[in-house]
């Protein structure tokens, strides 16, 4: 019997590595012969949620898009794999709802606030500490920690590689349960 792809969620701060980490786990699944796609900001806030922005509602809204179109590629057989902040935890678990208790791993990229800011690849913290960008997550806006996580990683100080080689060693066991 072929088992029901699943989605793995990817919660956490801006900078927290998530984008990073989801690339490098599409990879070893692609290794292992797996049909997967990617969610990210990129591809999905340009496009099909190109109309919100980053207030509770519209983060919401975003979240509830990519919970179906998830389910829907769950449906088709592709294993999902989302990259976004998701700060809400009724929005996560309106998510789960969505794409289904059975299919739904989350993983939540630790990685603390400090290291993030001071990572600041894009920018966009120095931007937030000077009111430049408003309601952004960790600094105006709320970020609430998962409660629910399947998997929790804290990138600092780390090896990408040797944190998705902890990521995939516990995906298969969840994923073979
Ligand atoms: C948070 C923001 C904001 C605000 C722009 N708050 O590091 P990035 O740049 O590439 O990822 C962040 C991305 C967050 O979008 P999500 O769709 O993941 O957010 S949510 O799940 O909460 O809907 C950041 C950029 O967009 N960005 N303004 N105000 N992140």
């Amino acid at each position: 019997l072929q088992q029901v792809p699943k989605t793995i969620w990817l919660t956490g701060l801006s900078g927290a590595g998530k984008s990073t980490l989801i690339n490098e786990m599409d990879k070893r699944l692609f290794a292992q012969r797996k049909k997967t796609m990617v969610l990210d900001g990129d591809n999905v806030r340009m496009g099909l949620n190109g109309d919100l922005g980053f207030r509770k509602e519209d983060r919401e809204e975003n979240i509830r898009r990519v919970a179906e179109v998830a389910k829907l590629m769950n449906d088709a057989g592709i294993i999902v794999l989302t990259s976004f902040i998701s700060p809400f935890e009724a929005d996560r678990q309106k998510a789960r709802e969505i794409i289904g208790e059975d299919s739904f791993i989350e993983i939540y990229v630790s990685t603390p606030l400090e290291e993030c800011e001071k990572r600041d690849v894009k920018g966009l913290y120095k931007k937030a500490r000077k009111g430049k960008i408003t309601d952004f997550s960790g600094i105006s806006s709320p970020y609430e920690v998962p409660r629910n996580a399947d998997i929790v990683v804290d990138t600092s100080g780390k090896k990408i590689e040797d944190c998705v080689d902890e990521i995939m060693e516990q995906l298969s066991a969840i994923m073979d349960e």
